[in-house]
């Protein structure tokens, strides 16, 4: 598992092609890679070639330590008036019978029915209804940090963010001003999925554009606040499309710092107007990852989303450049099963999450929000975590 640096001179020097062995020895002197050697990994690299470089990276930034955290998720409603095409789980306005709206109350008890759990996030992310205004979400915030002051809201991703500004006419900033006041802490990474026009305008041409997306972010950051991005992978996007992507994600980052983590998301094709288009191959799946920790060196973290990858994926991830395994997730989240993921209930409980990581080779840490540690779990007794409620 541990990748020693005498390893890693190995495997760049028994690189027989001369671009992969000039691009190892780039990153082992922590040098940034280019936009060409970015699309030259994915064409030419082996998965244990990108793989032993990234895993050399993350081992020199994290050690063994992998992070999770403690979090809840509320999909306020999947009626949405955007048209993705590879979307499983919205449904337009003049569907919205064989969708779902939560009132603010109904909202309000899923965050109740967590007041004995030592949650410390909650994940608000949901579709876009043209009858949601951002008062409506202003005052929901509200209500949740009346009820819970410490509990982190990581809410809205820039679509939803795009259209509660545009229809309360306000810009970026003066809309994420007034957001942070109402208690939103970070945003979460979604809809950026592939910012190239050629791809964007195919998969996703109504909503928020590439320029909207980033501005948004950047409103965040400057404000002091943080967030994550991803990225949509494994459709109709090709290797450059993808380095564009991360690109763009860099640019920001050098400018702002605001990023803590890369998440790419991979597309599932069930139940969509992509269904035709093949999942990506596991092997693709990780060389992805790894490149991503390579190309994105200001990024602090990279994420595996598990609900979406699948346990098993999710745990071969952290050899391949990921650090984080998102959270504990109670099965409320419905995005993906809807896609057609393999995990069809969407629930680990610590004790679970923290099993997975060790079984792995890893060391379990609980984090916050922000990346603070909240509890190292790498000497705790697993059958005693097992059976006290509070993991449970
Ligand atoms: O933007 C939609 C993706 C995203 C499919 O910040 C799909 O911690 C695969 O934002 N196949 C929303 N993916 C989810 C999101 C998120 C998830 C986990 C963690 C964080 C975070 C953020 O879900 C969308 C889109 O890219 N998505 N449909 C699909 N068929
Ligand atoms: Fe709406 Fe998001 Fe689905 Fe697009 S991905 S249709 S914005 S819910």
């Amino acid at each position: 598992m541990t990748e020693t640096i005498s390893g890693v001179e190995q495997l760049i020097s028994s690189e027989k092609d001369a671009a992969l062995r000039k691009i190892g020895e780039k990153i082992l002197a922590e040098q940034r890679i280019s936009f060409q050697e970015g699309i030259t990994l994915f064409e030419k690299a082996s998965l244990g070639f990108a793989g032993g470089l990234a895993n050399y990276i993350r081992e020199k930034r994290h050690g063994n330590n992998t992070y999770f955290n403690r979090n809840f998720h509320i999909e306020p409603t999947n009626v949405c008036v955007f048209t993705c095409t590879f979307c499983s789980y919205s449904r337009l306005y003049k569907n919205r019978e064989e969708g779902w709206e939560l009132s603010a109350d109904q909202m309000m008890h899923i965050v109740k029915s967590y007041d004995n759990k030592p949650v410390t996030e909650v994940h608000i992310v949901g579709g876009v209804h043209p009858k949601l205004t951002m008062q409506f979400f202003i005052d929901v915030m509200k209500r949740i940090k009346e009820h819970r002051p410490e509990l982190h809201i990581k809410g809205y991703t820039a679509v939803e963010l795009d259209y509660m500004f545009r229809k309360a006419k306000v810009s970026p900033e003066e809309g994420m001003q007034l957001l942070k006041d109402a208690g939103l802490q970070s945003l979460p990474g979604g809809g950026a999925e592939i910012f190239h026009p050629d791809i964007r305008s195919q998969i996703c041409h109504d909503k928020v554009d590439t320029e909207g997306w980033l501005s948004i972010h950047k409103a965040a950051h400057n404000l002091g606040m943080h967030s994550n991005a991803t990225m949509l992978y494994g459709h109709i996007e090709n290797y450059m499309h993808r380095i564009d992507h991360m690109d763009k994600l860099r640019t920001l980052q050098d400018e702002t710092g605001g990023f803590n983590t890369f998440i790419p998301l991979k597309f599932r094709n069930k139940n969509n107007d992509m269904s035709e288009v093949p999942e990506s191959s596991v092997v693709e799946d990780m060389r992805l990852y790894a490149i991503s920790r390579l190309y994105l060196d200001n990024f602090p973290h990279l994420k595996a989303y598990w609900p979406m990858l699948g346990r098993q994926s999710a745990q071969l991830t952290l050899s391949f450049g990921v650090d984080d395994l998102d959270g504990t997730i109670d099965d409320t989240t419905k995005i993906y099963t809807m896609a057609g993921s393999e995990e069809q209930k969407p629930a680990l409980s610590t004790a679970e999450l923290v099993s997975l990581i060790r079984q792995a080779g890893r060391h379990p840490i609980e984090r916050d929000t922000l990346y603070h540690t909240i509890k190292d779990y790498g000497e705790e007794d697993l059958e005693a975590l097992s059976h006290n409620p509070q993991y449970n």
